[in-house]
């Protein structure tokens, strides 16, 4: 389609952005990335993205070769290039080009990537009548092995699930911890809704602080909605009067089904309805510029 790639410093057409077959990337998904949005214009939370981009990095011992100042700068003039309003990001930094073993030392460049695309929109569908989900088999990965805080290039437990959710005939899957709390979707973070609060997982139980996770919860205390970070379980999914999922890409996407049992009355709640609109709302009205009059 003509792209232009952000790679290692310089922006190439799409046919000649490749790395190694021996990039640790590649070979043992050694690398961080972050999925962003632009509306109209404007990069939606950059600065955030960017602050959780260097916190995976650093979480992993992976140092970024550019300041976040750069890195800022890479981005804008990544969408710029392709002339993006609407559209969607990928920023991926991997260890770099290394030998066949696994040792990260070996690896001595990291490298960076930016992808700059149009965005294939979720169907209306989904927001209008809500979404269908289960809950899977699959476990979210141990905080202690691989902590879900870090949005690394491994994800391989989350596809397991997404298999899953396949295999259900359904559009995302809901994972437990080990412990059978409920953590997050395979993509996106998830919320319920019972008595007016709003009630998502605590990170700590294994999953991602999802940026559209934090401006929804802001949104909803703005709102005068309860917010809380607590446990929960598949009990409390099925009793909740409403339930709804949030990420960079479905944004706030309603709930109304979860393995078989309708949610509320099986309708998009009135609750979510109403964050989906201010979320709206804000990604139409604040972000960092990308052309010189917006
Ligand atoms: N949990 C996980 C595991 C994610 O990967 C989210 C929650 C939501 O976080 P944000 O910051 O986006 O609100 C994500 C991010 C895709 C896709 O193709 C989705 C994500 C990342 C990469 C690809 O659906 N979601």
């Amino acid at each position: 389609m003509g792209l232009k790639i952000y790679l290692d410093g310089k922006l190439v057409p799409e046919e000649e952005a490749r790395v190694s077959v021996f990039d640790h990337g590649l070979l043992y998904g050694d690398g961080v990335f972050e999925g962003i949005r632009s509306y109209n214009g404007r990069i939606f939370k950059l600065d955030e993205h960017l602050d959780r981009l260097y916190a995976s990095a650093q979480a992993i011992m992976l140092d970024i070769p550019l300041s976040k100042e750069d890195l800022t700068a890479a981005v804008i003039n990544t969408v710029r290039a392709n002339q993006i309003r609407d559209g969607y990001i990928r920023l991926v930094v991997t260890r770099g080009v290394g030998d066949l073993g696994l040792d990260p030392r070996k690896a001595l460049k990291p490298s960076i990537f930016i992808i700059a695309d149009k965005i294939t929109l979720y169907p209306e569908e989904y927001y209008i009548n809500g979404l269908e989900v289960v809950t899977v088999a699959t476990r979210r990965n141990l905080p202690e092995a691989i902590n879900p805080c870090i949005k690394s290039l491994n994800y391989l437990n989350n596809i397991l699930a997404k298999i899953e959710a396949n295999i259900a005939g359904v559009l995302e899957a809901i994972m437990l911890n080990a412990e059978g709390f409920v953590a997050e979707c395979t993509g996106d973070n998830i919320f319920i809704i019972r008595d007016r609060a709003l009630i998502t997982p605590p990170t700590y139980l294994g999953a991602l602080e999802g940026i559209t996770r934090d401006t929804v919860m802001q949104l909803a205390r703005k709102m005068d909605y309860p917010v809380k970070e607590d446990p929960f379980t598949r009990y409390d999914l099925y009793t909740a009067s409403e339930c709804f999922l949030t990420g960079t890409a479905a944004e706030v996407v309603p709930v109304i089904k979860i393995d078989s049992r309708e949610i509320g009355d099986g309708r998009p709640g009135p609750i979510t309805r109403k964050l989906m609109e201010a979320f709206h709302q804000l990604t139409q009205t604040t972000g960092t510029a990308v052309y010189y009059s917006v």
